[in-house]
């Protein structure tokens, strides 16, 4: 049996193509169903439903052989015993620093002022502002980063940014790119040997799709 870790909404839409293409087809609706382990019309495969920051941990820990993940999410985990074999192009994003549009950022940089960020990134966030030689305070936050800044809680944060349109509605601007981001396929490696014959044709599959679509 294989089982393949998915999280509901962006990811799950993006992929549900590429699940068909590989003759992956989930029998029920997976937005709409309350089951978290849903049967695939191949006897051989079942797909469960975890949170987005989940899935590396299932498939870490064998509760899973194979899922998708944003490289967000990845970024932020030890990712010890992942087999990150592909980048499926889907969605796309970029993390990036943010602030309010009246805030002149460089300026703050400048002055060397110990810099209060919010986001839920906190290793990126921490890594990507020690090679920049800034000191920060990280406020660890689970969602709506772009509250933060509106309420005096912090200078800036580090958040996904895909259309831009929650940052101009909530009068913040993107100002440093730390990276861009999309979806791979990951695999856990111990699986990879002992499955190999059942996985390596998902791996396959959803390759063809990647490069037919680039
Ligand atoms: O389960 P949990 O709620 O913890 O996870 P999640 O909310 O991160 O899951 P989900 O499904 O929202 O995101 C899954 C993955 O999609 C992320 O890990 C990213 O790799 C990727 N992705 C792509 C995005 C976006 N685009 C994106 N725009 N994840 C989040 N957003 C947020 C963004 O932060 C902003 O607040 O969507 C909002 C709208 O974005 P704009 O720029 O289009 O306005
Ligand atoms: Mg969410």
């Amino acid at each position: 049996m294989i089982t393949f870790a998915l999280s509901k909404g962006r990811i799950l839409d993006d992929t549900r193509p590429l699940l068909r293409t590989a003759g992956i087809d989930v029998l029920e609706d997976p937005e709409s169903s309350r089951k978290l382990i849903l049967p695939t019309q191949r006897d051989d495969v079942r797909v469960v439903l975890v949170r987005a920051s989940d899935v590396p941990t299932y498939v870490q820990q064998g509760g899973a052989d194979i899922g998708i993940s944003g490289k967000d999410v990845l970024m932020e985990q030890d990712t010890a015993g992942l087999y990150e074999p592909l980048d499926l192009n889907i969605a796309k994003c970029r993390l990036m620093v943010a602030v309010r549009n009246e805030t002149d950022y460089e300026a703050l940089v400048q002055r060397g002022r110990r810099l209060r960020v919010a986001t839920k990134y906190i290793q990126t966030a921490r890594a990507h502002f020690a090679k920049k030689g800034v000191h920060v305070d990280l406020i660890k936050l689970y969602g709506s980063m772009e509250l933060a800044p509106l309420v005096g809680m912090a200078d800036a944060i580090v958040d996904v940014v895909s259309s831009g349109a929650t940052l101009k509605a909530n009068n913040l601007k993107a100002v440093e790119k730390i990276a861009d981001i999309s979806a791979r396929l990951i695999v856990n490696q111990a699986a990879l040997k002992t499955k190999r014959d059942a996985l390596m044709p998902i791996v396959e599959s959803f390759a063809k799709s990647v490069e037919a679509r680039t």
